[in-house]
């Protein structure tokens, strides 16, 4: 029913459903200073959902409060799963403070005493309002729409009497079947259990340091997971009264003389970009949307999905394990300047979001790659040594996966070498017009790539990393067709994707391709009005309503044509 890990010993509720609500209003004081005892809850709103996805409130930028009831046993332990929220919250239980998410789209855990008697109030606290202080993740020049709202599922867990245990980790350095596990075991040490793919737990020799446990196992009759055969595990951990079961899939990821190996073998990674976000509803996604999505992405052939620009929801990647998707986590950034990377508090922050994101991810098999900061300053220092700094956190907790950035500076950046694959975001032949004598400029877009790869094999140091083409796309309006095939048609983005499948169907220097964009998305039309017609970015393959455009069919058979 719920994201892994599960817990069944565990009174786990889903608070999904109809809050209580209040607006109160774009002048409301400061999320900390808001007293909240006064406040008249005087409708109801869908958690997940997003105030400013309602009707009532769309365009609204200002402070919503969110009110469920919930009965806990007094003084019970309780944890709060939170799977993501934007811009940022302030989060009560009984009118007394939890917490502070700084940290947009990203899952947070919460644990308290429910204090006395049996029926509770939870209240959060959203603010959509952009500040540079405030909000320094999150800033209105990016090129999606900053919703304010709880976007993902809410979870209460009544935790055991004794130990209980915090998020475990499962690493499978091989593909033998051998089995690290470690996490920690709050109140440990206890004796351990184990048992994979649901047999009956038995007692292992996990070496306990403080709370923290590891321990080995080597599994009789391993199946391995790809996308062809996303085969998954799982293991399940007893202490005390407690128990947690945790999936995972058995694959190696490396990078090796130019080439991302899968289970040791050389893949190609073709794929598109895909924002989590719906006309109606912004990010607040469901089941039924993800698994549509899914579809729509394995009939046109794809195996790999960016997910730009932000963590992903616990349960899609879920989803993507259980349908052998390839996916790249990145965490929440997008064209943040050295001017913003050098502010204190948006480089912590981005520490913190990064590293909870690794932590959160860390046993889904579909995640290949780690990324962050989307299109940042790598040509300055200030940029590029915040980019080291991501990267050698990221690596600090997980070696067994690479790490890649997107730059929009290939032929500028300084902070190339700190990745293991190079990854660019490149618009030929759309931004690029500049010969504007040509209504389609469709030959740049060989050239400039070519330009890219004679880059890369020119510096050593570059040489042997895969490359990713992470961004390249134009805009089409639905609908529109021109018998000119001229900007904004169908017909020319069904030209445009052309061009580039045939340009990485015959460079295999290029190691994955992740067209700009599976669907049109919400944004903001101000900063680039002539190039955001609707307030939408219009390069999907799909519509807002995943309503396919003439490329669809152009992408679908050359991304078939790889899958053998
Ligand atoms: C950038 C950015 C995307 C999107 C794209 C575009 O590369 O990373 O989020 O804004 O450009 O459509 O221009």
């Amino acid at each position: 029913m719920y994201a892994y890990p599960q817990f069944p010993c565990r009174n786990v509720r889903s608070l999904d459903g109809f809050w209580e609500f209040a607006y109160l209003g774009a002048d409301a004081p400061q999320l900390e200073e808001i007293p909240v005892r006064t406040i008249v809850f005087d409708e109801l709103m869908a958690v997940p959902g997003c105030f400013d996805a309602a009707p009532k409130y769309a365009g609204m930028r200002g402070v919503g409060a969110y009110r469920c009831i919930v009965e806990a046993p007094a003084n019970a332990k309780l944890r709060l799963r939170l799977g993501g929220l934007g811009l940022r919250g302030r989060i009560l239980w009984d009118e007394n403070d939890i917490a502070r998410n700084e940290l947009p789209y990203s899952q947070q855990c919460y644990e308290f005493n429910a204090g006395p008697g049996l029926t509770h109030e939870l209240l959060i606290l959203i603010d959509n309002r952009f500040h540079p202080v405030d909000t320094p993740l999150f800033h209105p020049f990016y090129d999606f729409y900053g919703y304010g709202g709880i976007y993902r599922s809410v979870e209460l867990e009544t935790l055991p009497e004794g130990v209980h245990f915090e998020r475990v980790r499962i690493d499978t350095p091989d593909l033998s079947g051998r089995v690290v596990v470690s996490g920690k075991l709050s109140g440990g040490p206890a004796p351990l259990s184990a048992g994979f793919d649901g047999s009956e737990p038995e007692p292992v020799d996990g070496h306990f340091d403080g709370e923290t446990f590891t321990f080995e196992a080597q599994l009789d009759t391993p199946a391995l997971w790809s996308p062809d055969s996303p085969n998954l595990h799982t293991v399940t951990l007893q202490a005390g009264n407690d128990a947690i079961v945790e999936r995972f899939g058995i694959r190696t990821i490396a990078c090796s003389r130019g080439q991302i190996l899968l289970n040791g073998r050389p893949i190609r990674l073709a794929g598109y970009n895909r924002h989590d976000t719906h006309p109606q509803f912004g990010p607040a996604m469901n089941d039924e949307l993800w698994i549509e999505d899914l579809q729509i992405l394995r009939d046109l052939g794809c195996n790999f999905i960016r997910g730009c620009h932000y963590p992903q929801s616990q349960r899609f990647l879920d989803l993507c394990d259980q349908l052998g998707f390839l996916v790249w986590e990145e965490s929440l950034g997008w064209g943040d300047d050295a001017n913003v990377q050098a502010d204190p508090k948006f480089r912590r922050l981005q520490l913190e979001q990064t590293v909870n994101m690794v932590e959160t991810s860390i046993n889904h098999p579909s995640v290949i790659l780690w990324g962050f900061m989307n299109e940042s300053g790598d040509d300055k220092e200030v940029g590029a040594s915040l980019l080291r700094e991501l990267a050698a956190a990221v690596r600090s907790i997980d070696r067994s996966r690479p790490v890649t950035n997107a730059t929009m500076h290939i032929h500028e950046s300084i902070a190339l070498d700190a990745f293991d694959v190079i990854s660019f975001n490149h618009y030929p032949g759309w931004y690029e017009q500049g010969n504007l004598s040509d209504p389609r400029p469709l030959d740049r877009i060989p050239a400039a790539l070519d330009r890219v790869l004679a880059k890369l094999d020119g510096q050593e140091i570059l040489r042997d990393k895969p490359v990713i083409l992470s961004e390249i796309g134009a805009g089409a309006i639905y609908g529109w067709r021109d018998r000119v095939r001229g900007i904004w048609s169908e017909e020319y983005q069904a030209d445009y994707l052309d061009t580039v499948c045939r340009y990485f169907k015959s460079h295999d220097r290029l190691n994955g391709l992740a067209l700009w964009q599976f669907s049109d998305g919400r944004t903001y039309a101000a900063a680039n009005v002539l190039g955001r017609p609707r307030a939408f970015n219009n390069k999907g393959t799909l519509d807002e309503y995943r309503r396919p455009k003439l490329a669809y069919e152009v992408v679908k058979h050359h991304f078939k044509s790889l899958e053998s």
